[in-house]
């Protein structure tokens, strides 16, 4: 039986990519494709591609050539429609059709009932169990009714079978880089043509992931990531994973994208204890290289920065996303202010790391004199470290996100107690939306399983800014040529 899996392609075209778009693998579809090869062997055959650095029309010559019985499709929020688009090629040539990632974990419901190309939904983060027993029940043509996280039809009816907590401590499938062989040279060429000179003479990149969450339980008002939960996996596999891609691919640059590398002293601790003296040494000469995401109230604690120095940390990704601490807080940026920025961008540049920050103009509350903190903010420390790329976006609400809340689930909101509580945030920031402009958001994107992205962002603005979305664009494009003008990169998260 062929199977293939596909990571489906930002809608936005090339000259609208955000700094890091494209230039690591997709890694969740390659942890996947090992993870049916180690259970099913020779009763499978799985293929995958990376809608990243693949046009749709290659991924649809893909489909035709190699004819799969299965083809999972991974969705977020903003890749979305082009994977239904994909979704439906393959379906009309007689696929079965599985979504996952976040975009299909917050929705089963209403991607089954609006999409009749869709077949199943697989709603766990950590989905290499539940994906595989569905495989299963696809081969041995057997009920899928015991299949966790899995939502699915049944009499007419949309289920959602109750979803289980994997442990990444308990079992972390090493992606096999066999499955991208063929791409491993693209990344990198990729990234080099835009990063290369932060690095050595050849740069080799992949994604890797051993760790999961972050420790901010408030949740930044705009973040969409499924679970936050913190999960770490063996710290001595994950060393055994560097060694073996360093080895055999030849990786210098290891891109771990662990929502926030803060988030657990203990298994930083681990992953220090554990460390080979072979990677040591190839870490001290420069051979091998990681680049993380991290908060910067963490960077500050505990001696982390030079933890992360010696864990052969080199390039940092850090949502910085104001200069006014005001308008921090409101992002629930928890404790951190402007000055925490400042201070571990400091700490980064002492420990000769590069960093990788993005800014939104356009939070709840957001008003001209706090557009205008940023912008100055932004030209002051564009002095104080090496940064790769500077990516100022508009903001575009996503869901599972407290700002999804304010927008569209006022009424049933998640993270906060009810829809008072939204209404005096919203007082403090100056916002008095009325009731009848909550019933027209909530009824206009409530059951909706596809969303535009300038819709949504137009609403928001309108609504809980006191800025002009207008003015946020001109801004974010006066930034971007001040930005450019100091030979840092730019990029954009929405475009
Ligand atoms: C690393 C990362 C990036 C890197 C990607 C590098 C790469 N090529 O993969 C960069 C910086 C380039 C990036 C870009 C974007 N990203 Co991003 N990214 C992440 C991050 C931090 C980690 C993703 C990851 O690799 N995790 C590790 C792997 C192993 O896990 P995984 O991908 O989740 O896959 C597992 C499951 O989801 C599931 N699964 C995945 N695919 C499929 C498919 C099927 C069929 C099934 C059954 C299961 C399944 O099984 C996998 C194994 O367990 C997440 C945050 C997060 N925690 O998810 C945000 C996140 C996924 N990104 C997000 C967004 C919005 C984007 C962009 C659209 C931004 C933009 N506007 O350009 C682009 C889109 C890129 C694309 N087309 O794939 C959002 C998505 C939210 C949403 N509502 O959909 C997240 C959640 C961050 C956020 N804003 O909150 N991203
Ligand atoms: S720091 Fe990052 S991962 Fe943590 S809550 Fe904020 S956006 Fe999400």
């Amino acid at each position: 039986m062929n199977i293939l899996l596909i990571n489906s392609p930002n809608e936005t075209d090339n000259s609208l990519e955000n700094a890091n778009y494209s230039l690591f693998p997709h890694i969740g579809i390659v942890q996947l494709a090992t993870r049916l090869e180690e259970d099913f062997g020779e009763l499978i055959n799985v293929e995958v591609i990376d809608g990243g650095i693949k046009t749709i029309s290659e991924i649809k010559q893909k489909i035709v050539r190699f004819e799969p019985s299965i083809v999972g499709i991974s969705v977020l929020t903003p890749t979305y429609g082009e994977g239904l688009k994909i979704a439906s090629f393959a379906k009309q040539r007689g696929a079965i059709v599985v979504l996952g990632n976040d975009h299909a974990i917050f929705f089963p419901k209403e991607i089954l009932s609006n999409r009749s190309e869709i077949d199943y939904v697989i709603t766990n983060d950590v989905a290499e169990k539940p994906f595989s027993d569905l495989v299963s029940c696809i081969i041995q043509k057997t009920s899928v009714q015991e299949v966790d996280s899995l939502a699915y039809w049944n009499n007419g009816e949309v289920f959602i079978n109750p979803v289980k907590q994997y442990s990444l401590k308990d079992k972390n499938t090493v992606p096999n880089l066999d499955f991208i062989k063929n791409d491993l040279a693209k990344y990198s060429k990729k990234y080099y043509s835009q990063h290369g000179h932060l690095h050595g003479e050849e740069v080799n990149v992949v994604t890797i992931n051993n760790a999961r969450g972050c420790e901010n339980k408030l949740r930044c008002s705009y973040c969409s990531i499924a679970d936050l939960r913190v999960t770490t996996g063996d710290p001595v596999q994950f060393w055994e994973t560097v060694t073996r891609y360093h080895d055999k691919y030849n990786i210098n640059l290891f891109f771990e994208v662990y929502d926030s590398f803060t988030a657990s002293p203990r298994y930083i601790k681990s992953l220090l204890d554990t460390m080979p003296a072979y990677v040591r040494r190839k870490i001290e000469n420069g051979n091998i290289e990681f680049m993380i995401y991290a908060r910067t109230l963490g960077l500050l604690a505990r001696d982390n920065v030079n933890k992360f120095r010696e864990l052969g940390v080199r390039r940092v990704n850090i949502g910085l996303d104001s200069g006014d601490a005001d308008i921090l807080e409101a992002q629930r940026k928890n404790k951190t202010t402007d000055k925490t920025n400042i201070d571990a961008l400091k700490l980064l540049s002492k420990a000769d790391m590069s960093v990788h920050g993005s800014f939104m103009l356009g939070a709840a509350g957001e008003t001209f004199s706090t557009v205008k903190r940023t912008t100055n903010h932004i030209k002051e420390i564009m002095e104080l470290v090496e940064f790769s790329s500077i990516e100022v976006s508009r903001l575009y609400p996503l869901p599972n996100s407290p700002i999804w809340d304010m927008l569209v689930d006022y009424f049933n909101p998640q993270f906060y107690k009810n829809s008072k509580e939204i209404d005096s945030v919203l007082a403090k920031l100056n916002l008095y939306i009325p009731a009848a402009k909550h019933v027209e958001l909530a009824s206009k994107y409530k059951g909706a399983d596809l969303f535009n992205k300038e819709e949504l962002m137009s609403d928001w603005y309108q609504n809980f800014t006191h800025i002009d979305e207008d003015f946020a664009v001109s801004e974010i494009q006066k930034l971007d040529d001040f930005i450019e003008m100091k030979n840092i990169q730019t990029g954009k998260n929405v475009g």
